[in-house]
């Protein structure tokens, strides 16, 4: 129900319990500030923020933590998308509304939750491929010579299976040759660790597929310490590395050119997910799934339009953007 304990005891504010997966990226921080700046004291809010360090039991804990506290509203940025009907029932069943922000969840019954805020995974992967088919195009290196090793997300979250997926159906529709793929749980040390075994097993890779900037960023540091260059030029034995988020760092590097192409993914979810939340105060409907718009950024002009299905089933076209310093 949209019934608040707030309005119950007459107190303005509203207490949000937000269980976050953790701090393994750039973009996770920018996450948590833009909830914490949004959910604070000075705009009406007690915010109780648990870090669950990746583990999905702490995010367990600290929901029924949440529940026992009596909140307003549950906010729930979940490790992986299974494993989460028990918990949820028991916020239903204490009458709580959840929100879900940014990955997804795979549960039974949708009524679980009440609402979900977050970005197009699958598209993001989808938007990466087509851009990588046009550039290999443009720099004339056939599908068959693309020698791609995949550094994956955190096995299991929306942001790895739908980034994995639009790469693997890549892989499928043109014909690309598919290295090897590992998990690099998102962070830059594990993406660094990864990329040197991967360099040691292959010597012809000439694609790294990372699914975020921070394992690209290892990825591009263990490039560097096998005496190898990155960058478009792929023809002459650079690796053309692609990644995820549009960090500052990320478009920096983009904009040196050590990230050929950086596909958004904006994680500002703080303002929207406070709309949800004033829209179900005034008793209004919601969508069940929100979707935020994203773009993507390329290092050089070689790709001026990509293609790409959406989740719910739309083909969209995107421009894309060549990162300069104004942009920046
Ligand atoms: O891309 C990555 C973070 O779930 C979309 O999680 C998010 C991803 C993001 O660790 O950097």
């Amino acid at each position: 129900s949209g019934d608040t304990k707030n309005s119950e005891n007459g107190s303005d504010v509203l207490t949000v319990g937000f269980s976050q997966v953790g701090a393994e990226s750039d973009w996770r921080t920018a996450n948590s500030e833009s909830m914490k700046d949004t959910f604070s004291s000075e705009n009406g809010y007690e915010l109780i923020f648990d870090d669950a360090q990746q583990k999905q039991e702490n995010q367990i804990t600290a929901i029924r933590n949440f529940i026992q506290q009596e909140v307003d509203y549950i906010l729930l940025a979940p490790v992986t998308e299974t494993g989460w009907d028990t918990v949820l029932q028991e916020a239903k069943d204490a009458d709580i509304p959840v929100i879900i922000v940014d990955r997804m969840v795979d549960v039974s019954d949708d009524d679980l939750y009440t609402t979900w805020i977050g970005t197009d995974s699958l598209q993001e992967g989808r938007k990466a491929a087509d851009w990588l088919n046009q550039y290999a195009e443009a720099k004339e290196v056939k599908p068959e010579e693309l020698n791609i090793v995949n550094i994956q997300g955190t096995i299991g979250s929306t942001a790895q299976i739908g980034r994995t997926k639009g790469l693997e159906e890549g892989v499928e529709k043109y014909g690309w040759n598919l290295l090897a793929q590992q998990t690099g749980e998102f962070t830059q040390a594990k993406g660094q660790e990864v990329m040197e075994s991967m360099l040691k097993q292959y010597d012809n890779i000439n694609v790294v597929y990372c699914e975020n900037d921070n394992e690209a960023f290892g990825a591009i540091d263990a490039i560097e310490a096998a005496g190898k260059t990155v960058g478009g030029d792929i023809k002459n034995g650079e690796i053309a590395v692609i990644s995820f988020d549009t960090t500052n760092a990320g478009l920096t590097d983009t904009l040196s050119g050590k990230i050929a192409c950086d596909v958004e993914c904006n994680p500002l979810h703080g303002p929207r997910a406070e709309e949800l939340i004033k829209k179900l105060e005034a008793g209004e409907e919601v969508e069940k799934l929100n979707y935020v718009a994203e773009e993507i950024f390329t290092h050089g002009n070689d790709v001026a339009k990509v293609k790409a299905v959406n989740s719910l089933g739309d083909e969209e076209e995107f421009e894309v953007t060549q990162i300069t310093q104004e942009i920046l």
